[in-house]
């Protein structure tokens, strides 16, 4: 069977067959996606053994609730935000910014909300795994400030695990809203984060496994950052040193997305980064 002839057997099976309301985009989408997976039976001779296969899978990953697993391991979230760049590019959009990067699925709404600083770990690791101090600034592309910026992080625990979905940690660990100071800043006292990795017996994992790829990413900090009068920024920073740093199993690394956490005796001069005041 040729395309012309898969094309019109789809549309004859998808295509306005009752009298209901039709959501004209949605069947676009059905009869594109149809199109295309019937050609690649044909072209690849995919017997029915497959086909149901492929269907268990799928039915496996909902049900092990790893959807927005796959997506970003089989590269989809990473290429949307390539576009999303593209689309800047053709628009003339100014970059310069920090880049967008991946959400996951791991976010979750609702953290403690403060201004300026949170203490983000619970304490519950602090004499297991190094502190760490993250400060930054909220700018326009210009550089100018922007105060009362709302940054929500979140980020893993010592064993690569998220709060939520590791029902050991106690409710928002690691996870904090905070709105910039009046010079644009913010800051967070919290525990270094290991990079999270798949579930070793889950379905995403057994994909990967038959691809012959690692499920690992590298320590990371997950970043929603909103302002009144601009676009949301979904990114990340990625910690220096990670043996994943550039191997993510979710292609969420970028150039310019990677941070160096120096160590605070090293650092000269600690009144700038207000190190030299405890923490509330
Ligand atoms: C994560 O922590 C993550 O950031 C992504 C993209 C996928 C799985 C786990
Ligand atoms: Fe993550």
């Amino acid at each position: 069977m040729n395309r012309q002839e898969i094309d019109a057997l789809v549309k004859k099976m998808n295509v306005n067959t009752a009298t209901g309301e039709v959501d004209a985009r949605v069947q676009e989408i059905v009869v594109r996606l149809l199109g295309d997976l019937f050609e690649a039976i044909v072209d690849l001779n995919i017997t029915q053994t497959e086909l149901w296969k492929g269907m268990e899978y799928l039915s496996d990953l909902g049900q092990a609730n790893e959807v927005g697993l796959l997506v970003p391991g089989l590269g989809l979230e990473h290429f949307m935000d390539l576009l999303e760049d593209e689309k800047d590019r053709q628009a003339g959009v100014e970059q310069g910014g920090t880049p967008r990067t991946i959400e996951g699925p791991l976010y979750v709404a609702g953290a403690p909300e403060s201004v300026g600083f949170a203490r983000m770990d619970d304490g519950s690791e602090s004499d297991k795994i190094d502190t760490l101090i993250i400060e930054g600034v909220v700018t326009d592309v210009d550089g100018n400030i922007v105060p009362n910026a709302k940054v929500e992080m979140w980020h893993a625990n010592g064993q690569g695990n998220y709060s939520f979905f590791d029902k050991s940690q106690s409710d928002f660990n690691l996870r904090r809203t905070i709105y910039t100071d009046e010079n644009g800043r913010y800051r967070a006292q919290t525990t270094m984060p290991v990079g999270y990795g798949c579930p070793p017996n889950g379905p995403t994992q057994a994909l990967l496994d038959k691809l012959g790829r690692h499920g690992q990413r590298p320590s990371h900090v997950h970043y929603f950052i909103t302002a009144d009068g601009f676009r949301k920024l979904t990114t990340q920073f990625n910690i220096e040193g990670d043996k994943y740093l550039w191997d993510d199993f979710a292609f969420g690394t970028r150039e310019g997305l990677v941070a160096v956490a120096t160590d605070k005796s090293s650092v000269q001069d600690l009144a700038k980064y207000g190190l030299d005041k405890p923490f509330k």
